[in-house]
């Protein structure tokens, strides 16, 4: 099995993958058994590592967590079912990307990229060195380029006429110090960030989001007019166009995403607030739909919905745990549409736990409360083996 197919499934070699066995040894028949899936994968690689100097003062060096957090995080685009060419290292072809560590330009020659696959640099710096005066940026991150076509087999994705989206990979920073102090960063994903704290999980899902084009792509800005994005997908979901903010590269400020009674306001509606976690939104995939991914359904409607009865309860959360480990095409518990059935679906779930559609009439037969918190227990056990420490 491929490094990176232990990737997909959200496992690692080493302690985490122990932990994993020790906790699920049943699911081991199920691991070894996926095949061939149709889903993305992005490959992290710290900028520290690429340059050989891991240590303290880089940011992923300082903190440990960040690695396994960012990993997450691409995990909400790697359900994308896009087929990508491989990019051979033969060519003689030279890719250009920011430097994550210094702001300033870096380049690579003749970088491999693996078919169906992304790769992208990470690292942190202190943007308030970048501007002048400071402005608080908490993250930066843009598709990386190249001096070859990038198309990857996508089609048009360049120009006035480009209405898909391909990159070789891209880079991501974050910010180290503010106000000169080092940034309260907030690393757990099961858990929001107190306030003050700046939610790593939020920047980087936002982050990657430019990485894949939202605001940076030119089938983006084909789909911009005047201060309105009118994608299909977009204005299928919330029935009309949507409003951008300055520079048309972000929503408006407190944009909220359909279908949900009680709508969250998008990871990509800048700017973002200390202390809160956003997360994409059905409104997030609708726009990358439109720009030339290809967005499972599922990501299209109510979040962790595994029944599709248009809420989220204990028993979308007893159908995951009746098939976590399994894998393949329109499984219901597969919450994302990645065709696994994962950790990732479980937090999904857990992350919207309590919402529903909005003027959803909900059943007669709801779980008595003793029920949904009992599950909700199980739901956390079986977090507490997957955690990666
Ligand atoms: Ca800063
Ligand atoms: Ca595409
Ligand atoms: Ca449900
Ligand atoms: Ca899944
Ligand atoms: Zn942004």
């Amino acid at each position: 099995m491929s490094i990176a197919e232990i990737h997909r499934l959200g496992l690692r070699p080493g302690r985490a993958g122990a932990v994993w066995f020790a906790c699920c040894p049943l699911l081991l028949a199920q691991w070894f058994s996926v095949v061939q899936l149709h889903a993305i994968t992005i490959e992290v690689r710290r900028m520290c590592d690429h340059i050989g100097v891991c240590a303290a003062g880089d940011f992923f060096s300082d903190h440990p967590q960040a690695l396994d957090t960012l990993r997450f995080a691409t995990k909400a685009f790697e359900p994308f079912a896009d087929n990508l060419l491989a990019i051979p290292s033969s060519p003689g072809w030279t890719a250009t990307f920011t430097n994550p560590n210094t702001g300033k330009s870096a380049s690579l020659i003749n970088l491999f990229v693996p078919s169906d696959t992304l790769i992208i640099f990470a690292g942190g710096r202190d943007f308030d060195t970048d501007d002048t005066p400071a402005v608080n940026q908490v993250g930066a991150a843009g598709p990386g380029q190249a001096n070859i076509s990038l198309s990857r087999g996508q089609g048009v994705i360049v120009g006035s006429s480009a209405i898909d989206f391909s990159t070789w990979g891209g880079a991501i920073a974050f910010d180290t110090l503010s106000s000169g102090s080092p940034r309260n960063w907030h690393f757990d994903i099961h858990t929001p960030p107190a306030p003050g704290q700046t939610d790593f999980l939020t920047i980087a899902l936002h982050e990657l989001a430019h990485v894949f084009g939202f605001g940076t792509a030119p089938s983006f800005d084909n789909l911009v007019s005047g201060d309105q994005f009118q994608g299909a997908n977009t204005i299928n979901l919330t029935g009309s166009t949507v409003s951008l903010g300055p520079n048309e590269d972000h929503w408006a400020s407190g944009t909220t995403s359909p279908p949900y009674a009680d709508p969250p306001i998008s990871a990509l509606a800048a700017p973002l607030v200390l202390g809160r976690r956003r997360v994409l939104t059905p409104l997030d995939y609708a726009a990358l739909a439109d720009i030339g991914w290809e967005v499972p359904d599922k990501l299209l409607g109510l979040h962790g919905d595994i029944d599709a009865d248009g809420d989220i309860d204990g028993r979308d959360f007893l159908i995951w745990q009746r098939s976590v480990g399994t894998s393949g095409v329109g499984l219901l518990a597969d919450a994302d549409g990645s065709q696994m059935v994962d950790e990732y679906d479980l937090w999904l779930w857990q992350s919207n736990y309590g919402r529903q559609v909005a003027g959803n009439q909900p059943l007669a037969a709801v779980p008595e409360p003793a029920t949904i918190m009992s599950t909700g227990m199980v739901a956390m056990a079986l977090l507490a083996c997957r955690i990666l420490k």
